[in-house]
């Protein structure tokens, strides 16, 4: 046992306790503490994203922080939703006529579709999600509601209670510049929404059970002057190149407020020393996508059951060493997100994949299948 662990250990106890954590120490996590798992989008392998039965499902196994994305109504109101548009994920087209879609500027894409700030939550109250994944269960289509932020904070609070432990919520701002021009709520009003839902729910504290979320940096330096609860700077790629490194192609390639701004760094340069150093002046954790945090190689051997070498066959080869840089800056790492049907990118086994990253040492990461998620900790 490092010193150092057994000094954190003394002032982390409540906070292992709270996120349902044991209390070994041979984690590689920045405070040594055993990694979240993080319901992303509730349990939603199983059941439909963003539903309080499936962040209820996701309570049951064992997450310990369920996942909100957070969109805003016609009338300002914070509903979970992957997408500010509501054609993916419910039967919004079954309800209503196509005259209600609109045409607006979606993060530098004309996008045509059923907007959610274009519907009452009243509206919205009358749509049922629907499973966004055509190979994962389709009979709990049409069954549940679109979820408020405030119903999702009250199943974290009474299921936690159920289960006998705080299960922390991770909302996510969805296209923060996007709320704010382009569907015209103007600056700061989605966060200052959720900032004062947030306070009201947990208080205004570093050790309240939540982390805020963005892939957009300036709302989270705003949120950094507004709040003591815990940030999180998102970073996301386009995709994997052949030879493993990481293809950064619009919209993908930058923070959204980037663009607009003008600033030329890309979500590659937020993972350098500097990048990570600047991070840390208004964020707690960074969130990279997870090729970023693993080496591959191709050695020619076919991984994934079929007989097509691609970038999944690749076999894993340590860390990049973004969680360590991450780590020495004092950021907390958690990376995403680790699916059953779809583990790939070195694994054949989604529990293997996800024990590999908890031995380098992430934080926590988001998964859609929690319950792997809990064996692979439990197991690892
Ligand atoms: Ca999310
Ligand atoms: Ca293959």
């Amino acid at each position: 046992m490092k010193i150092s662990h057994a000094l954190t250990l003394l002032t982390l106890g409540a906070a292992l306790q709270a996120c349902g954590g044991d209390d070994d120490l041979h984690y590689n996590t920045l405070n040594g503490s055993a990694p979240l798992v993080i319901g992303h989008r509730g349990a939603s392998g199983e059941l439909p994203e963003h539903t309080l039965e499936g962040y209820t499902l996701a309570i049951q196994q064992g997450a310990d922080c369920i996942e909100p994305d957070l969109v805003l109504t016609k009338d300002g109101e914070m509903v979970a939703r992957h997408e500010p548009v509501l054609d993916g994920t419910t039967d919004v087209a079954q309800k209503f006529p196509a005259s209600r879609m609109s045409t607006r500027n979606l993060d530098g894409i004309s996008t045509t579709a059923y907007f959610a700030s274009d519907f009452t939550l009243l509206e919205i109250k009358t749509l049922r999600a629907t499973q966004s994944r055509a190979s994962r269960p389709q009979q709990f289509n049409g069954l549940y509601s679109i979820p408020t932020l405030a119903e999702v904070i009250q199943v974290a609070k009474s299921e936690g209670a159920k289960a006998g432990r705080t299960v922390c919520i991770y909302p996510e701002i969805k296209h923060s510049t996007f709320h704010a021009v382009d569907a015209g709520f103007g600056a700061h009003v989605f966060e200052d929404k959720l900032v004062a839902a947030l306070h009201a729910a947990y208080s205004n504290s570093a050790d309240a059970p939540v982390f805020i979320q963005s892939f957009e940096v300036a709302n989270l330096q705003y949120l950094n002057t507004k709040t003591q609860i815990k940030l999180v700077q998102l970073v996301d790629a386009d995709d994997v190149n052949a030879d493993g490194s990481m293809s950064l192609v619009a919209p993908y390639h930058k923070p959204y407020d980037f663009v607009v701004a003008g600033d030329s760094r890309n979500f590659a340069d937020l993972l350098s020393e500097s990048g990570l150093t600047f991070i840390k002046t208004y964020a707690d954790a960074v969130g990279p996508w997870k090729p970023y945090l693993v080496k591959t190689v191709n050695d020619g051997v076919e991984r994934t059951g079929d007989t097509t070498l691609t970038i999944n066959d690749r076999r894993v080869d340590g860390s990049t060493g973004v969680i360590e840089r991450a780590h020495g800056k004092g950021l907390l790492v958690h990376t995403w997100t680790f699916r059953n049907d779809a583990s790939g990118y070195g694994f054949k086994d989604p529990k293997a994949e996800m024990q590999y990253y908890m031995r380098l040492g992430v934080d926590g990461l988001f998964t859609d299948f929690p319950a792997t998620g809990v064996a692979a900790r439990k197991d690892l």
